[in-house]
């Protein structure tokens, strides 16, 4: 009778434990968000300030830039190169009209358009990721991607 007690005993705890864990994995199950939506990272495009506004992005979540490679590609940049669209020292460069970038850590992420002009013409997207910060083994699942880290701010020349 005592060792079927302690089966039990056993068992329930394997149940309370297996829960944690898929608590766990459903808590922190990455999506992945198309910039822009379907008509991706293009010139004369969605607003893209109203596109992230539309989203709840957290840490560890991917973003996915699509965009003729001939025409356009992605940088992320500091806030203030954001602002004035200045292309000269990006944190980040991605090239070849397919990105998937995962925002590592909890922060603001700059992304503009590197080409002359475009940022400027509306090629500029702010994410604000939120949550904690992906664990190490997200991340390494993903070697794949690019992680971005936030960009560091302030930043003075
Ligand atoms: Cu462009």
């Amino acid at each position: 009778m005592d060792s079927i007690k302690y089966g039990r005993r056993v068992s329930a705890l394997f149940i309370s434990l297996v829960s944690v864990l898929l608590a766990a994995t459903q808590c922190c199950n990455a999506a992945q968000y198309k910039v822009g939506g379907d008509r991706g990272w293009v010139l004369g495009g969605p607003n893209y300030a109203a596109w992230a506004r539309q989203h709840q992005i957290r840490a560890g979540d991917t973003l996915l830039f699509q965009y003729p490679p001939e025409t356009h590609y992605v940088m992320q940049v500091s806030q203030q190169d954001f602002k004035a669209c200045v292309t000269s020292r990006p944190v980040l460069t991605a090239t070849g009209g397919s990105n998937v970038i995962r925002l590592s850590r909890p922060g603001t992420y700059w992304f503009i358009c590197g080409v002359a002009g475009h940022c400027s013409a509306g090629m500029k997207v702010a994410i604000q990721a939120t949550g904690s910060a992906a664990t190490i083994d997200e991340l390494s699942q993903t070697s794949e991607y690019i992680n971005a880290n936030p960009t560091q701010f302030p930043e003075h020349s």
